[in-house]
């Protein structure tokens, strides 16, 4: 039987990557946490079902080591995360190596991959799968002369299908599958029939080996700190989970669809239960953040499944959406049980702060006049409301940008995330940019995803840049909500797990100062003036945001500056 190896390449840009490394500001988030390569995990599951030897390599967890152990060598990240496949793949020598490509970042790192493990087995067939290439498998054939097959869509089925045509030397059933697009596909350009593939009732799906992954005290452990910022005092033993795939709307941005498609597919309650069972009684997980896209998508499905959690683990979970959760799904009923069931805090996809934007631009149409009341309602229910925003669409003029940092001030969240507009190979947003000249470069692999990479006749890129900055200043630290309302308590724990990230940030200080002023505990409000002083003196930019967000009559500055 052949054998396959399954590769999740780290998820982040490795142009980033390097420069964290070599700055040596390990602070970013993004290395400090790993969490299930889920979509191999499936794959690898139904493999192994169907008596397919695999084995899955995750260099996110290669890279979490490597940045994290202290005596880590000089080598540069690429070069690691490389050397360490390598050694992967001569010691199982598989005959068919899969890479996962949800991501543009991962694409060329990945290219890099194919041509060294090719050059150590020419027989080895490659293949790649994801998101990221199910949308741009065309430029990824032609490209890369080290690849043989790219899978469209969700792999389960298709590589068992794909494992037996290569056991059977039979290219002419891998060139007219519909969900596999071959070399010889491309180069006689007949991939107009090909589709994505999706997995019709994921009840038939086997449940998730989790042996397949090494280690899984690092992906559970706390101290990679994910997700949450309310419950760090806990120690969290966490997990990730997709529990359902699809998402019927039509956000320009999200290329999701392409691979999940539209149709709501979902596991059933009680198969959702019976793995979180076994998560508890083998890895004693008390976390839980779903990835689905649309977690909420049948109310009575959330509420079944959190009126199940209750009763059979009462107070055990902390329950995390990082994708946000749809406004439009939450009434006080709903929010009462998933409140219930864990949910600490909750991130609301809300995206825009002008209706024109909703409507037109994005087109996630939510009527705005309905956000504040499902805020009101999560406040009541004692979760901490975060919301994410997107800024800087073509068709978005600075004003409307300015719409949506005013109705986040409105709607007196605990936070606001204001993310710069990015186009996703696949999504409505891209394919416009392209036709429309809106995009700064076509070259998605340079794209790191947290650069802004459009521009518009109403705007330069650096106007969005500032509106975003401002933004987040104003709506985030000078403006916070809690400050404003004078809850420092609550305040002090979010700009303190702020200042231990990033302890540089000037704004983040002053608003931990002002928490600290505010409950009269002022040796550490003098402690971190001193800190402000250095940071001032250290950088010019913390003077201009000092002038431009007057602030230089403001107390502790003012008597800073005279003081220096
Ligand atoms: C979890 C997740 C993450 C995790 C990933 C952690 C990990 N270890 O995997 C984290 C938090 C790191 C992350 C980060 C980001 N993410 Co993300 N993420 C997701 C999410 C919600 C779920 C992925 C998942 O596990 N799915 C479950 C499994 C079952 O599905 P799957 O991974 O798609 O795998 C299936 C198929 O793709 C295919 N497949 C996948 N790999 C392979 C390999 C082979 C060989 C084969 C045959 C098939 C195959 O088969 C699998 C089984 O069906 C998806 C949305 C979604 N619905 O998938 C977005 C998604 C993948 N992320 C997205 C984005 C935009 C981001 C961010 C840019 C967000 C941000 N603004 O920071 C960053 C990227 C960071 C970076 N590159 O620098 C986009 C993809 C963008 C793109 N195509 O360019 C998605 C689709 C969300 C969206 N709505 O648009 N993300
Ligand atoms: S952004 Fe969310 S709601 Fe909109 S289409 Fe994508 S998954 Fe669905």
């Amino acid at each position: 039987m052949l054998k396959v190896l399954l590769v999740q390449p780290v998820h982040a840009s490795l142009k980033s990557l390097e420069e964290i490394f070599h700055e040596k500001n390990f602070v970013s988030r993004a290395v400090k946490r790993i969490t299930f390569p889920l979509g191999l995990m499936e794959i690898g599951s139904v493999l192994e079902k169907n008596g397919i030897p695999v084995k899955i390599v995750d260099l996110d967890r290669y890279l979490y080591h490597f940045i994290n152990d202290k005596n880590i060598s000089n080598k540069t990240v690429t070069l690691f995360l490389e050397q360490s496949l390598i050694k992967e793949f001569r010691a199982y020598e598989p005959d068919i190596i899969g890479f996962s490509g949800n991501y543009n970042t991962n694409a060329q790192f990945i290219e890099r991959c194919c041509k060294e493990v090719k050059k150590l087995n020419k027989d080895v067939k490659v293949v790649v799968g994801g998101h990221y290439f199910t949308n741009s498998y065309r430029k990824a054939l032609m490209d890369a002369d080290h690849l043989d097959y790219v899978v469209l869509g969700e792999g389960e089925e298709v590589m068992i299908d794909l494992v037996r045509a290569v056991e059977n030397n039979d290219e002419a059933s891998l060139n007219s599958h519909r969900h596999i697009v071959t070399k010889a596909n491309a180069a006689a350009n007949a991939i107009t029939n090909k589709s994505a593939a999706m997995v019709a009732d994921l009840e038939t799906l086997p449940p998730i080996n989790y042996n397949l992954l090494e280690d899984i005290p690092d992906y559970l452990s706390s101290k990679l700190d994910m997700h949450t910022i309310v419950s760090r005092g806990r120690t969290l033993q966490a997990v990730t989970m997709m529990t359902s795939r699809g998402c019927p709307h039509s956000c320009t941005y999200c290329a999701s669809y392409q691979v999940h498609g539209k149709k709501m597919r979902a596991f059933s309650v009680d198969r959702v239960i019976e793995e979180i069972d076994f998560l508890v009684k083998n890895y004693d997980i008390n976390t839980i953040a779903f990835e689905d896209d649309l977690f909420t998508y049948s109310r009575k499905r959330t509420i079944e499944m959190c009126q199940k959690i209750v009763e059979r683990w009462p107070d055990r979970f902390i329950l995390n959406f990082p994708n946000g959760i749809a406004v439009y799904t939450l009434n006080d009923e709903v929010v009462y049980w998933m409140a219930k069931a864990g949910m600490k805090e909750i991130n609301l996809a809300v995206e825009s702060g002008n209706q024109f934007v909703q409507d037109v631009v994005i087109k996630k149409k939510i009527k705005l006049e309905t956000v504040k009341p499902v805020v009101d309602i999560l406040k009541k229910h004692g979760v901490f409301v975060r919301a994410y925003f997107i800024l800087g669409f073509p068709g978005e003029t600075l004003d409307m940008m300015r719409d949506t940092k005013n109705f986040a001030k409105e709607l007196k969240l605990d936070w606001s995330i204001f993310s710069f507009a990015t186009p996703i190979a696949g999504s409505e947003l891209y394919a416009t940019a392209l036709r429309n000249n809106n995009l700064v470069s076509d070259n998605l692999e340079e794209s790191t995803y947290s650069d802004f990479r459009l521009k518009s006749d109403d705007w330069e890129p650096e106007d969005v840049v500032d509106v975003q900055e401002e933004a987040n200043y104003e709506v985030n630290f000078l403006r916070n909500y809690n400050l404003v309302e004078g809850d420092y308590k609550k305040s002090k724990t979010i700009f303190a797990e702020i200042v231990d990230d990033y302890p540089k940030h000037l704004l983040a200080n002053y608003s931990l100062w002002r928490s600290h002023m505010g409950l009269g505990e002022y040796t550490e409000a003098a402690e971190i003036e001193a800190r402000m002083q250095k940071l001032l003196q250290a950088e010019e930019r913390n003077m201009r945001i000092l002038k431009k967000y007057d602030l230089l009559n403001e107390k502790p500055f003012s008597q800073i500056l005279v003081a220096a």
